[in-house]
């Protein structure tokens, strides 16, 4: 048998906690030149290059920031035709991870990287599975810090066991003047043994996709920035019409890495009405 690549303590905090911190993960180089590639797409993409496979979601209370990047949020779906996010998505030791907490058959199917600027919104307290709603609901995350997650500067904060709820129905709209594209809020939901994840840039949080959690405001003068992969087990059923930020692709088959197929498959927007 092969010995697991999970220390004990990640493999008690998996089941404990539902997540577990994997320290210096990536290289510098390798979340630099994902920094960078954001923001050349960032800047095409104002200049008006057409991307009809990626989906661009503003930071709506930076709308007046000078540069692409100050203005953006999330640039979703890049993980298939983007070698720097294909390439980390594929990793063999990220997937050899992933197996042994998600089995030999797996999907990456949603790709985002996160900026938050000085100024920039924090996400509320959500489940990933209520905006999923996949069956089987055993979706798994992946958060790498492509710069370090201070205090200051918005960083994770999750409910330790929380990924052994249900998915929470009890769900507000975002009620702040100027919140995000899709953020909502948990109503009602102890939060009281809330742990902070602070990491330092290359860290690469996991964490199963009921745990709750949430990101808080950047109040420093220094941009974080993330870049967030999900991933299912093969044979997934999607159930919810909200699936236009997903890209389905193969990752691993029969615990081998599958080879991806990197031309970029435009948007389905679905059929209006
Ligand atoms: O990075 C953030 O600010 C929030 C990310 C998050 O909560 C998520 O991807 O589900």
């Amino acid at each position: 048998m092969r010995a697991s690549l999970l220390t004990e303590e990640q493999h008690e905090s998996w089941d404990a906690n539902g997540y577990f911190l994997a320290k210096d993960f990536a290289a510098a180089s390798v979340r630099e030149g994902m920094i960078d590639r954001i923001v050349e797409l960032a800047r095409a993409i104002d200049d008006g290059e057409e991307r009809p496979d990626l989906l661009v979601s503003p930071e709506n209370t930076l709308s007046d920031a000078p540069t692409a990047e100050g203005r953006l949020s999330k640039i979703f779906r890049v993980m298939r035709s983007e070698d720097v996010f294909r390439e980390f998505a594929t990793d063999d030791r990220l997937l050899a991870i992933l197996s042994e907490v998600m089995g030999r058959d797996i999907d990456c199917f949603l790709s985002q990287f996160i900026f938050k600027q000085p100024g920039a919104m924090g996400q509320p307290w959500h489940q990933d599975e209520w905006y999923f709603r996949m069956d089987p609901p055993k979706q798994v995350g992946v958060w790498l810090a492509c710069t370090d997650a201070t205090p200051e500067n918005g960083p994770l904060w999750v409910v330790p066991g929380s990924h052994r709820e249900l998915v929470h129905e009890d769900v507000v709209e975002d009620p702040r003047p100027g919140a995000n594209m899709g953020y909502v809020e948990i109503q009602g939901a102890d939060t009281s043994n809330e742990q902070q994840i602070l990491m330092t840039a290359g860290d690469l949080l996991v964490f199963d996709c009921h745990l709750r959690h949430r990101s808080t405001n950047n109040v420093s003068d220094g941009m974080r920035a993330a870049m967030v992969y999900h991933y299912s087990p093969a044979g997934t059923e999607v159930t919810h019409e909200f699936t236009f930020n997903q890209d389905w692709v193969p990752v691993l088959r029969d615990g081998r890495p599958a080879l991806v197929d990197a031309t970029p498959v435009p948007i389905d927007w679905g059929t209006p009405g």
